[in-house]
């Protein structure tokens, strides 16, 4: 995890934007001596990040090193728990492993996983997700909300919007949500969530939300199995995206959503998730651990639970799924 010095460091540095800070500036501010501020200064530097130093007016960051390392995602990063407490490695077997370990240690709130590669990413019911180095977003969000365990579901829906907006802002690409977990673009799949719960009873320890978000990729990157299927953000926007700027716009979406559920339940998320919605009035087929439903995709009920009317007219409420447009 990131040193509280280091932490203070990138948020002046944030809050300066394209103004000097000087080293006594700085040793001030944080509270700690020239000595220590230069020495952070060097492991940014050796990080990758360019810093212009110049006489009499001090430091100021000029090129970063585009990686998604902590030090990338802190420097302005506005959140005030989500996302501010990452612990960051460039490949792991899956970030959902180390968010379950870290999470029954008691870690603060928000706390985050990021790797630049997973070697066995998972999707739901232990499919595989396809995580390749330096191309993608791979993340795990430590969460300890206060609800009972039947609405653990509704972060998964509060993420797809958190994510989407995320998209949104920093692509202008406008994503669509099927329920429950997938965000695609132009019918292919961009995003997978996969949310997973450490609980006791009906007590809810901690929810970890696992995000993996196809970036830079190029269409030969992805694997036969996969390519019809899937797309990434450069496929779609023809450049190449910030993988940390993106982290960054989904924390704070994600904080605020979040926060206003804490407050105000499901509802307002339920709309901010409906005008994402893709499957929602289309006859669907969805596919139950045991059951395969056909019919008409109704919409969700205030619950979060998807609603589909079969061609008999009855009316059924699937709570897991996966779906086929
Ligand atoms: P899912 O079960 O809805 O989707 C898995 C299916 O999606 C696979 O069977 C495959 O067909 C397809 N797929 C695999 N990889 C990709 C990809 N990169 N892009 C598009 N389609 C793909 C979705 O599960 C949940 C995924 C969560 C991934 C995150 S990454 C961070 C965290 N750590 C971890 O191990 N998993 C989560």
């Amino acid at each position: 995890m990131q040193s509280e010095l280091r932490k203070q460091l990138l948020d002046a540095f944030t809050n300066a934007g394209e103004s000097y800070l000087s080293g006594q500036y700085l040793a001030e501010l944080i509270g700690c001596s020239r000595t220590a501020v230069w020495k952070h200064i060097e492991e940014l530097r050796k990080e990758g990040f360019e810093l212009e130093a110049v006489r009499k007016k001090g430091y100021r960051i000029i090129k970063t090193p585009e990686k998604v390392t902590a030090d990338e995602v802190l420097l302005g990063l506005t959140t005030s728990f989500i996302g501010r407490n990452i612990h960051y490695e460039e490949s792991v077997e899956s970030t959902q492993k180390i968010a379950h370990n870290l999470a029954s240690q008691d870690v603060p709130e928000g706390t985050v996983v990021i790797a630049d590669e997973q070697k066995s990413g998972k999707g739901r019911m232990n499919r595989n997700w396809y995580s390749p180095k330096y191309t993608g977003v791979w993340m795990s969000l430590i969460l300890k909300p206060n609800i009972p365990l039947t609405n653990a579901p509704q972060l998964t829906l509060l993420t797809a919007v958190a994510v989407a907006k995320g998209i949104e802002e920093v692509t202008e690409v406008i994503p669509e949500i099927k329920w429950p977990n997938d965000i695609l673009i132009g019918g292919k799949k961009v995003t997978g969530i996969l949310t997973e719960l450490q609980a006791e009873a009906d007590q809810i320890h901690s929810i970890i939300v696992g995000i993996g978000i196809n970036v830079n990729q190029k269409i030969e990157d992805f694997s036969s199995e996969i390519k019809e299927k899937a797309t990434s953000l450069f496929i779609e926007k023809g450049e190449i995206i910030s993988r940390a700027a993106l982290i960054r716009s989904i924390f704070k979406h994600f904080e605020k959503y979040y926060l206003l559920y804490l407050d105000q339940g499901f509802l307002p998320i339920k709309l901010l998730w409906e005008s994402y919605a893709v499957s929602i009035g289309k006859t669907i087929k969805a596919r139950t651990l045991t059951d395969v439903i056909e019919g008409k995709a109704l919409g969700i009920t205030n619950e979060g639970v998807l609603k589909i009317e079969d061609m008999s007219g009855s009316i059924h409420h699937v709570y897991s799924a996966d779906i086929e447009l």
